[in-house]
This record gives structure tokens, sequence and C-alpha cells, in this order.
């Protein structure tokens, strides 16, 4: 399986990856799903839904500043690097992202899609027209966090469930789509419309594969499906790929 995309990756252009938790993982971000995942703990309709800021801003800040704290003290890892230096590489190649840590970013990656927003990003809850504003101090000064410029509550900067992604973001994933390979990276593939960006790129004849240590609902959709942690396999095949 591990051949098969190291070729389609020489001979490919335009190369698009999609990540999710598990890119992260061995930088020590806590996952969702997997063990001493969020979701073992938490239940997301409770902390990660506009109806739960709504009930209890400060539970869900409570939460956002918990998960702030363990992520400033982790760094990007091997698997962040490599998809940053092929960004940098090559200007056909994008990353797609549903990690809210921003470590993408901190490991200099370029046409970085952040689907799902960041936690390190702050907006108006009244909407009342101020652009969302970064604000990366752990901890925060206030709780809940307040509108610089009308007063009323600051929602973290992220798309929590039954809200609409960023139409500009959706549009870049989607051309993103056209590629000649698309790898999702430490993704369970459950949450949409993250998870349909691999069929749309394979309807559009995309060479598709997966990386992540188990299996997932993607793993029979894809070209080929390579079990292994995102932080050993991608320094492989970068390293593979040098080696003409
Ligand atoms: C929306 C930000 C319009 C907040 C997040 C179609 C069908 C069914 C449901 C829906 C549908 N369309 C819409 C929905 C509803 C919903 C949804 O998808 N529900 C799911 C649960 C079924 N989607 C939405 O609400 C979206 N909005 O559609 O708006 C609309 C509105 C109303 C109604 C209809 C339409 C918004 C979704 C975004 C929500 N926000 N995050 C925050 O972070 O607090 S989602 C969040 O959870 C993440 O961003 C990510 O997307 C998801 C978690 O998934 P993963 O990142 O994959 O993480 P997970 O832990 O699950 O898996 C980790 C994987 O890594 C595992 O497979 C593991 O094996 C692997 N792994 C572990 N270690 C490693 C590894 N792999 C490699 N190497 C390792 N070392
Ligand atoms: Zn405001």
């Amino acid at each position: 399986m591990l051949d098969r995309l190291i070729a389609r990756l020489r001979s490919a252009t335009r190369v698009t990856v999609m990540t999710g938790a598990g890119v992260s993982a061995a930088s020590g971000v806590p996952t969702f799903r997997g063990a001493g995942g969020l979701w073992r703990t938490f239940r997301a309709e409770d902390l990660a839904t506009p109806q739960a800021f709504a009930r209890d801003p400060s539970l869900v800040w409570e939460w956002y500043e918990w998960r702030r704290a363990t992520i400033a003290s982790c760094t990007p890892n091997a698997a962040h690097g490599v998809l940053a230096q092929w960004t940098r590489e090559s200007p056909h190649c994008t990353v797609i992202t549903q990690n809210v840590d921003d470590l993408h970013l901190r490991a200099g990656t370029e046409r970085l899609v952040r689907l799902h927003g960041s936690i390190w990003e702050l907006a108006c809850w009244q909407r009342c027209g101020t652009p969302r504003w970064r604000d990366e101090r752990v901890p925060l000064p206030s709780r809940p966090m307040t509108c610089p410029s009308c007063g009323s509550l600051a929602r973290p900067g992220v798309v929590w469930f039954g809200e609409s992604l960023s139409p500009a973001d959706l549009d870049a994933a989607s051309a993103a789509c056209s590629c000649d390979v698309f790898i999702a990276v430490g993704t369970s593939a459950i949450v949409y419309p993250a998870a349909g960006l691999l069929q749309e790129a394979r309807s559009r004849g995309a060479f598709t594969a997966e990386i992540n240590v188990e299996p997932t609902a993607a793993s029979s959709a894809v070209d080929a499906a390579i079990q292994g942690g995102a932080e050993t396999v991608l320094p492989e095949i970068a390293a593979r790929l040098q080696v003409r």
C-alpha cells in the first residue's frame, strides 16, 4: 500500500492532505474519540454547540481554556513538519485540517484551510460585526471573555456542531479536492462536511489514501489504507520521495 502511495506521489502535481486529531496525538493533544479522548469524558453536545454556550458560557469557556492550556504546552511533531515542508516546496500542495490547535500554522504550513476555526481566536457572540481576533493568553484575563467592540459575550472562534462552516473555507477545501492525490491523515472520518471531502476528491479522479493507526469509516473507500502513526509514516514517505 505504502509503495503504491509513494509511486502516485512521485508523479503527482496536486496533492491535498486532510488532517484530524490523530496528526496532533504525538504532540500530546487529546483526540476526540481515542483513548482519553475528549468525547470519552465530555459530551460534544454539552460543550461544542451554540446551545451549550447559550445555556452556560462559563462552563464552555472553562472547557476551552483547559484545552488551550493543554495545547499551549504542545509543539508541532514530525507529521506537521513534513506537511509544512511539502506546502513550502510545492505551490500545488494544500493542507485541510479539522483541528483547532493551530499546530499546522506553528509548523509554517502554507495554503492551510482550517475548516473548524481556531481555539486561539475569539469572536463576538452577538455578531456585532467586529472581525474575529486572536488571543493566545493562557489563562485568559476574564471568564467569560467579552467583545472589545460591543462589550457583550465573546465566544471561542471555532465551528460548533449545528453551525455552518465558513463558505470561503468550504470553497477552498472543495477546490483542493481537484487533485492527483488526496490523503486523509489521523481522522475518524465521522464529522461532516469534512468527512465528505475524500469522496469528493475520489469522484474527481484523485488517488485516495488514509494514514491512521486503526481502520476508520473511510478505510474501505480509499485506494491505499496505510496503518501507522502519522508522525512515523509521513517522515518515511518524505524520505523515500527524496530518493530518486
Ligand atoms: C454543519 C470544532 C450545516 C470545535 C468540531 C451529515 C451526516 C451526519 C451528520 C451531519 C451531516 N452533516 C452535518 C451533520 C451534523 C454534524 C456531524 O457531522 N455530526 C457527526 C457527529 C455525525 N456536523 C456539523 O454539525 C457541522 N456543521 O454541518 O452545518 C448544518 C447544520 C445543521 C444541520 C445540518 C447541517 C459542523 C461540524 C464541526 C464541529 N466542530 N470541532 C471543537 O473542536 O471544540 S468537530 C471535531 O470533531 C473536530 O474538529 C473533528 O472534526 C471531529 C473529531 O474527528 P477527528 O479529528 O477525526 O478526531 P477523532 O478523535 O474522532 O479521530 C482521531 C483519529 O486519529 C482516529 O481514527 C484515531 O485512530 C487516529 N489516530 C490517533 N493517533 C494517531 C491517529 N492517526 C495517525 N497517527 C496517530 N498518531
Ligand atoms: Zn461585539
